[in-house]
């Protein structure tokens, strides 16, 4: 397969200056007629992007070109042209519900009663209409939508509204006109049976917007809480970065059948419904916090992305990046700021490390792509927003707002790059950001380790700092990059210690920022009255590895007294790191296991700490973090020894305390879902998780009765989930029931997958297997392919990596079956195999079989064969 590389990059031989988009819309067939008003810029033929379509005519200024006065070989129209300008016009055909890829122009639902709908990004355009689909061709967009108006009863396209009106024989007709000029992926169109939610807002330079959210008439009631986020995220944006929407009305449309969560189109984004409906019987509290997240993020889109987007894919992260650390501010602003940081840093680790470690681990800005839908990754999206966030905590919240508005201002309009992005950043603040651009050039985690030693005859301190990249795929060599290292010293009593640098006069109070440029650097410390607790990276200033060696003590200290929300936490996770080693290492009462058990048996009691905080703090690790630990991998006994230190944790703290705090929060429970209400309900689920590991029959009783009267979806998936994981008799009857109960909710029946794709060890297979054969089960959708074989495959070690490899086959039977349905889907899926090399011998042959053997096809999508040729590598 074709490799494209960013060293090849050159700029469009002919742009777009406007384009007019006819469509006449059939389900089984539907016809396209383009007109583009192109403009020379080198001295070439016009090239057009064009796959699966069906050329009916094609133009020159007026002329109808035959065959043999263009070139249509490869996905590429070529047509050669004199002068500087020209119009060209085409009319294809295509086949919407033939399209089970869900790229291009696609039907969702079922032919009778479902809609029309496009997903452009990153090449879905050239499976609409000839055109030179790259979003560094940016045009003015009219489209005009022609559908029977019974079956096709909603037009929608990106733009502002440009007239509307009944045509012959039951048809009718609707134009929409897109001001801002846009590259081909934010394209969008929307057609059929929907209902909507309306509400009018004002932006804060005085445009009055109208606000849309369409979804199915059965789904339609759960948009609320949607369009409040849509209001809060437009209000936010005009705050935090001054940014106003820019159209006269502004559309929503909820989809089950989306091969990820949503998609910015320019004034008609379309979402995946999982992420946009919410309603209190069928969502979790993390639903309601996605949705408000994903709602915002796709908003904010409007400006980075939209109106400054990508010079070319390998500047994915310009957008996603920026965009996931605008999404994150915004969430913190709307709900708890350290509690978000951990929410994310968790993510960061359990998806992005991990990718990141293995055959797949690709720079932010990747050098070169075969695919590149296989580049809407945790790296391009969380790695991304972390360098964003570093950069923006180096120039400080007033001189980033400085250099985003400058980023704004200098490339509205226009296909920017990293460098670009840099660049305005840095020169709004008079200071050169270039050293962080090998940031976004060097694939791997980088190790930052510290060493602390302190020197009690000069009062000193003396920090060393260390950093390692280790070596990836096509980069043996790592350089140095800047690293931004918050700290604090602390005290035995638990108290910040003023901070001054040697050779500086005036001392920082409790914290201050050093950066680590070199691949080596000492930071001495003045007036140290006493040996020091440092507490590194708070607030996780940088997304490297921290290796430090702590006294459990030591880190027991910092989860007890560091006032950063963050680094408490963290401390928590890295003690539960050394408990885990201990145990490991057979060494169940070691010095960390004590350290960290009693430590949050002391936490446990203190009133001061939020409900939720607690929750986090009793997680350790998760099974798939832990596998780090782990020289030789083998989930099932990874997940004993994690086991073995939470029943530890759970004995500390005492089985009555925990039953007694466990009876409180029930007292406490409503359906409210207010910080206080949801904080409850996770510490609640926490408990009940803690509860079973030493009194497995306790917590089934506690568990039942909470999903007999559970007020919210939350409680009731928590008890379903602990009971179908815990005793698989015990589950049955409320499994039995979740079905019926919900039977016709899609999302809810999701998470009755998801919950049954996760049991533990062997029986999970079976399981999985005897789903497929529900009625509700197909391999078309992808959210449903997502919550039984993307959650038993990525999120279930125990169960996918059995000794036998019986898991490795019938996935890889699976993926061949998905793959020539849905290309994408069957990709991410793949990406399971991930880490296949560093499992202990039986389970790496096991799977290197299954991964050998797929990768050695030839009729598989370049989708499926990209990530399987990278892993199998
Ligand atoms: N930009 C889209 C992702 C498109 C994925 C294409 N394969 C969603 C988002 O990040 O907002
Ligand atoms: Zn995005």
């Amino acid at each position: 397969t074709a490799v494209i590389r960013l060293a090849d990059y050159r700029p469009p031989a002919w742009t777009v200056e406007h384009v007019d988009l006819a469509f006449d819309l059939g389900i089984d067939r539907s016809e396209v007629l383009a007109t583009l008003d192109l403009v020379r810029q080198a001295d070439e033929p016009i090239r057009l992007n064009g796959e699966g379509l069906e050329l009916l005519e094609l133009h020159v200024d007026g002329r109808r070109l035959v065959e043999g006065e263009y070139i249509l070989a490869n996905g590429v129209l070529e047509v050669g042209v004199e002068g500087d300008r020209c119009t060209l016009v085409t009319r294809v055909a295509l086949r919407p519900a033939e399209n089970t890829a869900f790229e291009g122009l696609y039907l969702s639902g079922s032919r009778d009663k479902g809609f029309l709908l496009t997903q452009c990004e990153a090449e879905g355009f050239r499976h609409i209409t000839y055109y030179p689909d790259r979003p560094d061709v940016l045009a003015k967009y009219t489209v005009t939508l022609r559908a029977d108006k019974a079956r096709f009863p909603v037009l929608l396209a990106g733009g502002n509204p440009d007239g509307a009106g009944d045509l012959p024989d039951g048809r009718h007709w609707a134009r929409f006109v897109d001001p801002h000029p846009k590259p081909s992926y934010l394209f969008a169109l929307v057609a059929g049976r929907l209902e909507r939610i309306s509400q009018d807002y004002t932006t804060a330079d005085g445009r009055k917007v109208d606000l849309h959210i369409w979804a199915e008439a059965d789904v339609i009631d759960r948009c609320d809480y949607a369009m409040d986020s849509l209001v809060r995220s437009m209000r936010w944006d005009e705050q935090a970065y001054g940014r106003n929407y820019d159209l006269d009305v502004f559309h929503v449309v909820a989809t089950h059948d989306f091969n990820m969560g949503a998609m910015e189109n320019k004034g008609l984004n379309i979402f995946n419904a999982k992420y946009l409906l919410a309603d209190p019987d069928s969502s979790t509290d993390d639903e309601y916090r996605h949705v408000e997240a994903v709602v915002a993020h796709e908003y904010f889109h409007n400006w980075s992305g939209n109106r400054v987007t990508c010079r070319d894919w390998f500047q994915l992260s310009l957008k996603e990046g920026l965009t996931v650390f605008r999404e994150q501010s915004f969430s913190a602003d709307m709900n708890s700021a350290p509690l978000k940081r951990i929410e994310d840093v968790a993510l960061l680790r359990r998806a992005q490390f991990p990718e990141d470690a293995g055959p797949l681990s690709h720079p932010v800005r990747p050098s070169q792509y075969s695919e590149i839908n296989n580049f809407y990754t945790a790296t391009v999206y969380e790695k991304g927003a972390e360098l964003v966030r570093m950069i923006a905590g180096h120039l400080g919240h007033d001189g980033f707002r400085k250099g985003m508005d400058l980023y704004f201002e200098r490339h509205d309009g226009e296909a920017a790059t990293i460098e670009d992005y840099l660049k305005a950043l840095g020169d709004a603040n008079g200071v050169d950001l270039s050293a962080y651009l090998a940031w976004y050039g060097q694939a791997g985690t980088p190790r930052l380790s510290a060493e602390g030693r302190y020197e009690a005859d000069k009062h000193r301190y003396r920090l060393l700092l260390r950093q390692r990249t280790p070596a990836s795929a096509g980069q043996p060599n790592k350089q140095a990059l800047p690293v931004p290292v918050r700290l604090s010293l602390f005290d035995a009593n638990g108290r910040a210690m003023p901070l001054r640098l040697e050779g500086e006069s005036a001392a920082d109070a409790g914290e201050r920022t050093v950066v680590l440029t070199q691949a080596e650097q000492a930071f001495v410390f003045e007036d140290i009255a006493s040996a020091p607790v440092a507490s590194l990276l708070r607030g996780f200033s940088a997304p490297v590895v921290l290796e430090c060696e702590y006294a459990p003590a030591e880190l027991a200290l910092l989860l007890r007294h560091d006032a950063d929300g963050f680094n408490r936490w963290d401390a928590g996770q890295q003690l539960a790191g050394l408990a885990y080693d201990e145990y490991r290492d057979g060494k169940p009462e070691g010095a960390a296991v004590v350290a960290w058990a009693s430590a949050l048996a002391g936490l446990f009691h203190d009133a001061s700490i939020d409900d939720a905080l607690l929750a986090e703090l009793l997680t350790p690790p998760g099974e798939i973090e832990l596998v780090e630990r782990q020289a030789e991998r083998d989930p099932e006994r990874i997940r004993a020894i994690r086991r073995g230190m939470l029943r530890a944790l759970a004995k500390a703290i005492g089985i009555d305390a925990l039953k007694a705090r466990y009876a409180a929060l029930r007292e406490a429970a409503s359906d409210g879902l207010d910080a206080a209400s949801q904080s409850r309900r996770q510490l609640k689920r926490r408990l009940l998780d803690l509860i079973a590991l030493v009194d497995a029959s306790g917590a089934v009783a506690l568990a039942g009765a909470q999903y007999s009267d559970a007020p919210s979806m939350t409680d009731r998936l928590a008890a379903l989930t602990t009971l179908a994981v815990t005793d698989a008799a015990a589950g049955e009857q409320p499994l039995a029931h979740f079905r019926q109960r919900y039977d016709g909710n899609a999302l809810a029946l999701d998470k009755w997958f998801a919950a049954q794709a996760q049991l533990p060890g062997d029986a999970a297979l079976a399981r999985v297997q005897a789903l497929e054969d529900d009625p509700a089960f197909t391999l078309k959708n992808p959210n449903r392919v997502q919550a039984l074989l993307g959650t038993f495959a990525r999120a279930n070690p125990t169960g996918f990596h059995r000794a036998d490899g019986a898991a490795y086959r019938w996935l890889g039977d699976r993926l061949v079956a998905i793959d020539a349905l849905n290309p994408q889907v069957a990709a991410r899926v793949a990406t399971a195999f991930n880490g296949w090399k560093r499992l202990e011998a039986t389970r790496r042959e096991a799977a290197h079989a299954v991964v050998a053997e797929l990768a050695a096809r030839k009729d598989l999508s370049r989708d499926l064969t990209d990530i399987l040729a990278r892993v199998a590598l």
